[in-house]
């Protein structure tokens, strides 16, 4: 297709999600071609991807071995049901994700989505209780500023407030939230993992102890918060995560829909701080994004647990999605774990990283900007908000970077950066300048 000749459609019927509908429709942005590190816009302009799409298309754009493997399996095997029954790679793709998980973490469960991994994550939870005979585990506990999707579930545990404004009172009971690592007045532009924060931790702990250990199901953090705009964990805070939960005999689920496939530079971010929680949570890059996929890579014990609690013959855990483990996915999933392996591209990450580091800190000093964070190939550079407008500067520097050719996140007023693993040197370079440039140009 000639994307220069590509007629804007008429836009009435689609409902955008997590879209200013009226602002995006009387001036639409539309993408109609991608390879490698660009987009190519409907009116032909090449855009330089910035931030993998929204976090997942880590192996760049319309990769052709994962394209032939999604385009061989269409017409070999289009749909196969996930319930008593299967299909050679749902199998394949599960054992190529657990080969790659914290060891331990080799049982994998397959969704389409990472709000649906986020909820079978906290299922699993609720029946591995259950089926030790505590099934008065019920709670749950997540943190401020965590974004762990749009399910029910997830909302609860997530600490995004205008999310969960609207639906405040039907969310699921029995959560509370730690408080959120970031602490600007503590560790801005901190390099890394900043040094302040640890403490945090403890929190936990009174948390716990106000509802008795004996109530507490599973703790459920980010290790990296993503979408709420780069918060990284201060050092030694994740451990103490561990620590306390361990003692206290409550799953530990990390959500790495964001920070898996190597987004820090290691296959996950639990490999990466070297902590292993019970559950990792999944979606995004399993499959470069290709075809819709999530998943739960579970600990072998509380896997086994479950089944072996259910009689002979009786499904162990009522859960599950037409679409789990899909074919089209599953073949998109294997094609991209053999692109990320051959062409190491979570090695690649973590050599890039420190370029990357300096690259963003090298904004520092421009205007507006109050904060910079990163970690692997992810970074953040809050910006002042303007006065009575929030997220108004972050929307214009979207906007100017967009017009210049690069494509940035915002969130509110904070630039989130996630480029592909495949970014060059010079790439890197260019996205920073860029935004450099623009915010001497935004108000
Ligand atoms: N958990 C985490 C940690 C996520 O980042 C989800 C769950 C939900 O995944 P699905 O596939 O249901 O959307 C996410 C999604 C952003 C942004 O700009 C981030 C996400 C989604 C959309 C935008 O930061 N993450």
């Amino acid at each position: 297709m000639d994307a220069a000749k590509t007629v804007i459609p008429d836009l009435d019927a689609l409902w955008m999600p997590f879209t200013a509908n009226r602002q995006y429709k009387a001036a639409p942005r539309l993408l109609a071609s991608a390879s490698g590190m660009y987009y190519t816009t409907h009116d032909g302009r090449k855009i330089l991807d910035g931030c993998a799409g929204l976090w997942c298309v880590a192996a760049g754009h319309c990769r052709k071995e994962i394209a032939d493997a999604i385009a061989h399996q269409v017409q070999t095997l289009d749909y196969a049901p996930p319930f008593q029954m299967g299909h050679p790679l749902s199998f394949e793709a599960a054992s190529k994700v657990a080969a790659i998980m914290p060891s331990g973490l080799d049982r994998i469960f397959f969704t389409n989505s990472g709000s649906e991994s986020v909820d079978t994550a906290l299922k699993i939870a609720l029946s591995y209780h259950r089926a030790r005979g505590e099934g008065q585990r019920t709670r749950f506990i997540g943190r401020e500023r965590g974004y762990h999707g749009v399910g029910f579930g997830g909302m609860a545990v997530g600490g995004i407030g205008p999310n969960r404004k609207a639906f405040s009172a039907n969310l699921m009971p029995g959560t509370d939230h730690l408080p959120a690592t970031l602490n600007i007045a503590e560790a801005a532009f901190s390099k890394g993992q900043p040094t302040w924060g640890a403490h945090l931790a403890d929190d936990l702990e009174r948390i716990i102890a106000l509802h008795d250990p004996s109530n507490v199901a599973a703790v459920i953090v980010e290790p990296l918060a993503g979408s709420a705009g780069v918060l990284v964990p201060p050092v030694g805070y994740l451990e103490r995560l561990r620590e306390i939960t361990s003692k206290h005999g409550i799953l530990l689920i990390f959500d790495e829909v964001i920070t898996a496939f190597g987004r820090l530079g290691a296959a996950t971010a639990a490999e990466r701080f070297q902590v292993t929680p019970d559950l990792i949570t999944m979606a995004k890059a399993i499959n470069n994004a290709a075809v819709p996929m999530g998943a739960v890579a579970v600990r072998r014990e509380v896997h086994d647990t479950v089944i072996d609690a259910a009689a002979a013959g009786a499904i162990e855990l009522p859960h599950g999605y037409t679409y789990s483990g899909h074919p089209l996915a599953a073949a998109a999933a294997i094609a991209t774990l053999d692109l990320y392996r051959s062409e190491d591209l979570f090695g690649r990450a973590a050599k890039l990283a420190p370029l990357f580091e300096e690259a963003a800190h090298g904004v520092r000093g421009a205007p507006h900007v109050k904060d910079i964070r990163n970690l692997g190939l992810v970074a953040g550079i809050e910006l002042e908000s303007r006065p009575g407008q929030p997220g108004a500067r972050g929307y214009e520097v979207f906007l100017k970077c967009l017009e210049r050719g690069v494509l940035v996140r915002y969130t509110g007023d904070i630039l989130a950066f996630s480029p592909p693993l495949i970014v060059t040197e010079a790439q890197i370079a260019e996205l920073f300048d860029t935004v450099r440039q623009v915010l001497k140009d935004v108000q």
